[in-house]
């Protein structure tokens, strides 16, 4: 992992200062690439303890083509509830106290902040609770699961992009067209997010499942661990399925920042030593998208302590 390191020195020494849509202010620079070769451990930071369960979760809802937050409240995972509730707010039918630009808000003023947790909390309860409301504003819109199992053809038929790159794996390894976009131009302002991580193509060579991902917009000190754990999970699951070898996972960066409410924790991990990479087991059924959570195991993982920072919504 030392590649993510020499990211993160790379965007403190020469990253631009350039403001964003969430109004925190980032350093960033453009355009990036590491490559993780997986046959020398599963690429989970060790530099800070990265929250496992909640990648796998994640990963999971998307292979099931699921684009509602409930399912991932229900496996107590949040990392989408911000952009959920978002909707729900801003909604008409919202008529709790103003939460505009709640994630600044929340972090300048304790008294704003305590009223947001228990809106936030108030909503979680209710989207486990209340079928309608889950369906109205748990939903994310044409996310990442829909995108890759049913985007939507011009004669209205479903297309299943993860299913179809299976069969090309198997049937013509060689071929320059294992892509699955998640970027859909026609629905990405029904998006309560656009994809961040928004296309990859699969690639085969000496028996070996490599894989590349294009990311357009990287939060380096949160996101970019988990979206390489992800991608590394998910090509074990593809390698699986299509009876391949392990190779490479290359990760391509576009707008790669990391926030100015991240610069203290960065320096704190930057500070540490990498330790040995860990290994993950998968249990084996019938499918990929039979799996559940309690499936994937974490092995030898010995990480330095969690450092806690601050989502930007
Ligand atoms: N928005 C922003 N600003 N950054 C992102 O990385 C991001 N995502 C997803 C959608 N929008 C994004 C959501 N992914 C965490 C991690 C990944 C997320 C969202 C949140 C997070 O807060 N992780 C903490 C705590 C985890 C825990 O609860 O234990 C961590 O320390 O890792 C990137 O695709």
């Amino acid at each position: 992992m030392q590649q993510y390191l020499q990211l993160l020195h790379k965007v403190m020494d020469e990253g631009v200062e350039k403001g964003d849509r969430t109004g925190t202010g980032t350093k960033s620079i453009f355009g990036y690439q590491m490559r993780f070769n997986l046959q020398e451990g599963f690429p989970l930071l060790t530099t800070k303890r990265t929250a496992f369960r909640l990648i796998v979760s994640e990963l999971l809802w998307f292979l099931k083509g699921d684009t509602n937050v409930r399912t991932l409240i229900e496996e107590n995972n949040r990392i989408w509830d911000e952009w959920a509730f978002k909707q729900w707010v801003d909604s008409a039918e919202y008529d709790g106290p103003d939460m505009t630009d709640f994630g600044r808000r929340a972090l300048k003023d304790d008294a704003f902040r305590i009223q947001y947790e228990e809106q936030l909390e108030q909503f979680r309860t209710r989207v486990l609770e209340d079928d309608a409301f889950a369906e109205k504003y748990g939903d994310l819109g044409p996310v990442y699961g829909k995108q890759w199992r049913s985007w939507v053809g011009p004669n209205g038929e479903s297309i299943d992009q993860i299913a179809n790159v299976i069969e090309s794996l198997k049937q013509n390894p060689d071929s320059r067209r294992h892509i699955v976009t998640a970027w859909n131009p026609a629905e990405v302002d029904d998006m309560a997010l656009p994809p961040c991580h928004n296309m990859f193509q699969f690639y085969v060579a000496d028996g070996k499942l490599s894989c590349q991902l294009y990311q357009r917009s990287a939060d380096i000190f949160l996101g970019v661990p988990f979206n390489i754990a992800s991608y590394a999970l998910l090509m074990m699951l593809i390698a699986r399925e299509t009876g391949y070898e392990l190779g490479e996972f290359v990760h391509t960066l576009g707008d790669a920042h990391i926030y100015s409410n991240h610069y203290d924790q960065v320096r704190e991990q930057l500070a540490r030593e990498p330790r040995a990479l860990p290994t993950v087991r998968i249990a084996q059924k019938e499918s990929i998208f039979n799996l559940q959570t309690e499936d994937f195991e974490l092995l030898g993982y010995d990480p330095h302590p969690s450092i806690k920072a601050p989502i930007a919504v």
